[in-house]
């Protein structure tokens, strides 16, 4: 018996070694962190990443979503460090969030500077395929975390009480709830608004005892996924940061998965990309993500978010050239100064990228 069972042992392991499976143990549950809840876009697509994962290597990787920031106590700013620290095994994350300590990751937040192109969307394809895009990649990882790969949450859109904004002028002294990345601080206050850090925890409550005016978050995951509506009357499509999102994973933990593992995880990233992008997208690009959302079979419940929010009777204003450059000019002192903190030649890698796509 004792022999039998020695063979069968050495049989396994030897099966491993030609495999190339780790003999390291996996663990049970894997944790994934993200900000918001699981139904807004940014949760949906950490779900559609956990079940890919846990169907293509078989239920060996077992990925639990943890909404809510509640890995990090609420306090968004911490991810980074609880990621690198072990205590996260993945984050699905926002640059807003790693940006007070990765300065690079302020690029895509500059006010006005992505969406300062044709085809928006096109431009912020380019970032992330482009030399900026391995630019801030490096900068991820040389914060000691692993980067797997790019999702989406969207370009950031204003909802308010008052309004309707068309003007800098039309947002005197308005208190705006902004995430505690100090970029955020610096455009607002440059449009003579009023901005409030609060963590995304506390928000919701926030705008329930009118403590703010505003927030700004994306239009289909964020803005229509919580009906904004119920305290904002005022949507305004501005356009004027991008937040994209990715995918990290603690250095040790993806060390510790076998070479056809880290492949499979990489291929299930770049199938949640897709997804993700759709839905950020859906409703607010010229058909392309629709198309795409039919073709894997899932399209969601709101595919016209501007009809959505309209038939909840927001007033939903659409920014003309216009009104974008009146924007643009009453924040150039943000951009200049955060290029320098950004650094001039990613910023500049950035608009050759976004050049050439279009
Ligand atoms: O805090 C926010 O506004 C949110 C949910 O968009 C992020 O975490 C970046």
């Amino acid at each position: 018996m004792k022999r039998f069972f020695h063979a069968a042992l050495w049989a396994v392991m030897a099966f491993c070694l030609c495999t190339g499976q780790a003999l390291a143990a996996y663990k049970q549950e894997y944790k994934l962190s993200i900000v918001p809840n699981t139904t807004s876009g940014w949760g949906m697509t950490a779900t559609y990443f956990a079940d890919l994962v846990r169907e293509k290597t078989d239920g060996r990787i077992n990925i639990k979503v943890y909404p809510g920031a509640q890995l990090t106590s609420g306090k968004q700013n911490s991810e980074l460090m609880l990621v690198r620290r072990g205590a996260i095994d993945f984050a699905l994350a926002s640059p807003i969030n790693w940006s007070p300590q990765i300065k690079e990751l302020n690029l895509t937040n500059l006010p006005f500077f992505v969406a300062n192109n044709p085809d928006r969307h096109k431009a912020v394809d380019a970032i992330e395929s482009g030399k900026s895009g391995e630019m801030l990649k490096a900068a991820i990882n040389k914060a000691g975390v692993v980067f797997i790969g790019w999702c989406e949450h969207g370009y950031r859109e204003l909802t308010t009480s008052k309004g309707p904004i068309t003007k800098p002028a039309d947002m005197a002294g308005m208190k705006i709830r902004v995430c505690g990345s100090p970029i955020f601080n610096d455009t607002f206050t440059a449009l003579g608004a009023n901005p409030q850090a609060i963590n995304w925890s506390e928000t919701i409550t926030g705008f329930q005892q009118g403590i703010v005016d505003g927030q700004e978050n994306p239009t289909n995951g964020i803005n229509v996924n919580l009906k904004l509506w119920t305290w904002h009357k005022y949507y305004t499509d501005w356009h004027y940061t991008f937040d994209p999102l990715f995918l990290t994973a603690n250095d040790k933990v993806w060390k510790s998965f076998s070479k056809e593992d880290q492949k499979i995880i990489e291929e299930c990233a770049k199938e949640t990309e897709k997804y993700s992008k759709a839905i950020a997208r859906v409703g607010l690009d010229d058909g392309t993500a629709l198309k795409y959302l039919q073709s894997i079979n899932k399209v969601p419940a709101v595919t016209d978010a501007y009809k959505m929010m309209e038939e909840h009777g927001m007033t939903v204003i659409k920014f003309t050239p216009e009104m974008v450059a009146d924007f643009y000019k009453a924040t150039q002192s943000v951009r200049d100064k955060w290029t320098g903190i950004i650094g001039e030649e990613l910023v500049k890698a950035a608009e050759e990228d976004m050049k050439k796509a279009q």
